[in-house]
């Protein structure tokens, strides 16, 4: 594995120092639902996940620079440059779910943004919004308006990053929905680095920071389907479990048919064929 210093953890990821100027994380094959990481894992979601946002960090350059210096042979592991992490998360909501939907419905309106009335769950919003939120070291990040996010970050720099998030979610949403995937929302994270350059960080448009949604199945009013994990919910639902720790195993019927997703959605976003991923994990970035 990695012998280099522990330096965090994720829910399914985890983060080492490779040297002063470098990160290598490292994407797991847990999975998580209702907040709960299940003790059965999904064979290959941390490669899927890493090959995507691979493939995103290589095709948004144009827009931002971004963290990434190389992928690993073995296709989960990422080396990054080393930032400088904003304190907030980086929401962008092109769909009224989620949080968005709950505070919309509580006030009318999502991190002072107001909305039109008569919304329903799931509807596409009239153009997309940064919702941006706390970064929660425990529990559920809390969606902030643009007041206390400036207090946080400073108003230049606050522009900056809602203006370079609104643009990279058009991006990503635009070419997900050719593919017959939904980009409902996403969740980026920004840094620095040693010039203060703005600087794209963690993951980028994967299933596990962004709400995915087959395009077929979509209906507003009600929750589409979740691309990736709809097969566990199923499962999940149909056992009665009460949704706390330690969450059910996976039958293998469940574990199977969720791979087949995670390999879909890859598939369909990059147009390469998972197994010539494996092969060689730099062909996402060509
Ligand atoms: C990302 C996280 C994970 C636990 C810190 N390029 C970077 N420079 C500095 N810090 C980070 C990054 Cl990506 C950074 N996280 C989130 C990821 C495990 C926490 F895999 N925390």
């Amino acid at each position: 594995m990695s012998d280099a210093p522990h330096v965090g953890s994720g829910k399914v990821r985890e983060l080492y120092a490779l040297d002063d100027s470098r990160l290598l994380l490292v994407a797991s094959d847990r999975i998580s639902t209702f907040d709960v990481i299940l003790p059965t894992e999904i064979p290959d979601k941390g490669r899927v996940l890493t090959g995507l946002s691979g493939f995103w960090f290589a095709r948004t350059e144009h827009l931002v620079p971004n963290h990434l210096l190389e992928l690993r042979d073995d296709g989960r592991s990422t080396e990054c440059r080393r930032l400088e992490m904003l304190p907030i998360e980086c929401v962008v909501r092109g769909y009224l779910a989620g949080s968005g939907w709950k505070d919309y419905r509580a006030g009318g309106e999502v991190c002072g943004h107001r909305l039109p009335e008569g919304l329903v769950e799931s509807e596409q919003l009239p153009r997309p919004i940064f919702t941006p939120a706390t970064k929660a070291q425990t529990g559920h990040d809390e969606n902030i308006d643009r007041t206390a996010a400036v207090e946080l970050v400073g108003e230049e720099r606050f522009d900056e990053v809602e203006a370079t998030a609104l643009a990279l979610y058009a991006f990503a949403s635009d070419y997900a929905r050719e593919r017959g995937i939904i980009l409902a929302d996403t969740k980026l994270e920004f840094g620095l680095d040693g010039d203060g350059r703005l600087v794209l960080g963690d993951e980028a448009f994967t299933p596990d920071s962004s709400r995915f949604w087959p395009a077929d199945e979509y209906a507003p009013g009600g929750t589409p389907p979740s691309f990736d994990k709809q097969f566990v919910r199923d499962y999940c639902e149909s056992l009665g479990w009460d949704k706390t720790d330690p969450g059910p195993e996976l039958p293998a019927d469940v574990v199977e048919g969720t791979r087949g997703r995670y390999v879909e959605a890859f598939e369909r976003l990059t147009g390469l064929a998972f197994a010539d991923y494996l092969a060689d994990p730099g062909v996402v970035l060509r």
